[in-house]
């Protein structure tokens, strides 16, 4: 490769625009660099991340404690295949089922493979378990859902910009309105209902939290119809919602748990389906996996990032930033301007919401101001700002930011 000379951000938007695909509409912000709480963008501005790559960087940009793992794991080894055996799975599997209170975890790479895992798992225990007739299993999706691009994915969607075009659709799903006790109990009458499949807080719908007896009444009554809960924590699990994962909120445990995004700390790609060994054992050598699956890079990642999880305390942080932030956001914000609806959210998952209709500028341009006044946040379904910082966020930082938010309230009214 070519000495790359130092290109501005204006030039290397320009390299994406022309010879990239157009499947994302990114902010108009160029990173170069991260380290904790902060980016850098190419021409050495600052920004606090309040993103944190769709909470992938729970434990901050290039945490130098998941970057000595990976670094030491690079230099022995980094891929084996699952056709032989290596030194670092057997070890994170053990640390990892401990860790979440599991007999058992398959290891996989993007997030959407995670809850691909888990659906096939379902279906599995569906005809070798619970004995639904071949290819009639069921499992039940919520409106609003969103758990990857992949056409198994997208076939629950609700969202015309995930499904458009890409028909025809996975057989076998029913979607009920999402936080609906209700629509749940008369979808679970079916008995060939196998699973169901919910985020415990809808991320890219807006952070919607359901009300606070949804999901262990849900739990519950899965229970009573023999119906697996399977809880998809790619975004609010690893301490993002002030608990290891969010189900942890409700007191129970979900029969599969699907992780992803900061399982890894944005090292690499890392997710896992967790499961009892009733579950996880239906499926059989050779019927599931994946290249890099487990591999003992990701491995050592994952158990990297997990450990700064647990030694830097960041669920009990996440709790504690989250309730300073809603509050100063309620009273400095919705109580201020009435541009502003609502603050939402649990830890540090949080949102606001815009008072203008879905589709308005105004979210997208109160980005900008704020990106211009040194945070990143991005617009998610129009009207609504997710707010996921770092979970090593101090509070000292934390009134930064919030200061850097008001002032572009303030200035954007
Ligand atoms: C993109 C959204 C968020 C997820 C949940 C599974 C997955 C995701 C709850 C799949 C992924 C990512 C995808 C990413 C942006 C981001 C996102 F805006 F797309 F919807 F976070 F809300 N379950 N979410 O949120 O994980 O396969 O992507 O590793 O740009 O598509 P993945």
């Amino acid at each position: 490769m070519q000495e790359q000379a130092i290109r501005s951000s204006e030039e290397l938007i320009k390299l994406e625009d022309k010879h990239g695909a157009h499947n994302y509409h990114p902010m108009p912000v160029v990173i170069a660099r991260g380290e904790g709480v902060h980016v850098w963008d190419v021409e050495g501005k600052q920004y606090y991340d309040f993103l944190s790559a769709y909470s992938a960087l729970n434990q901050g940009h290039c945490h130098p404690h998941i970057l000595r793992a990976m670094h030491d794991q690079a230099q022995k080894l980094t891929l084996t295949s699952r056709a032989f055996y290596n030194d670092i799975l057997g070890p994170f599997e053990e640390f990892a089922t401990s860790l979440f209170g599991y007999d058992r975890i398959l290891p996989a790479n993007s997030g959407v493979e995670g809850g691909e895992t888990a659906v096939k798992l379902c279906r599995k225990w569906a005809y070798t378990v619970k004995g639904i007739p071949p290819n009639q299993a069921k499992i039940i999706f919520v409106t609003g859902n969103f758990w990857g691009r992949t056409l198994g994915a997208i076939s629950s969607s609700t969202d015309p910009s995930s499904t458009t075009d890409f028909g025809p659709f996975m057989p076998g799903y029913m979607i009920i309105p999402y936080n609906d006790l209700d629509a749940l109990a008369e979808a679970l009458e079916d008995p060939y209902v196998a699973g169901f499949m919910v985020e415990p807080i809808q991320g890219e719908a807006g952070v919607v939290v359901p009300d606070d007896d949804y999901l262990p009444t849900a739990y519950k009554m899965c229970r009573e119809k023999n119906v697996l809960f399977i809880a998809d924590e790619v975004q609010t699990g690893i301490a993002r919602t002030g608990k290891l994962v969010c189900c942890d909120h409700y007191g129970f445990k979900p029969d599969i748990l699907v992780l992803g995004k900061a399982l890894s700390g944005g090292f690499y790609p890392v997710s896992a389906a967790l499961a009892r060994d009733e579950i996880m054992l239906t499926i059989k050598p050779g019927e599931h996996g994946s290249t890099f699956g487990g591999n003992p890079l990701a491995c050592a990642v994952a158990k990297a990032a997990l450990e700064v999880v647990r030694d830097e305390n960041l669920a009990d942080n996440a709790e504690k930033m989250g309730i300073i932030f809603r509050e100063r956001m309620q009273k400095n914000l919705v109580e201020k301007h009435d541009l502003v609806s609502l603050v939402r959210g649990k830890g540090l998952l949080n949102a606001i919401v815009i008072n203008d209709h879905e589709d308005s500028p105004t979210a997208w341009n109160l980005c900008l101001k704020m990106a211009e006044n040194g945070l990143l946040a991005k617009p998610t379904h129009g009207n609504i700002i997710r707010f996921a910082p770092p979970l090593i966020m101090t509070e000292d930082q934390l009134h930064e930011c919030c200061a850097i938010i008001e002032k572009s309230v303030d200035e954007f009214v």
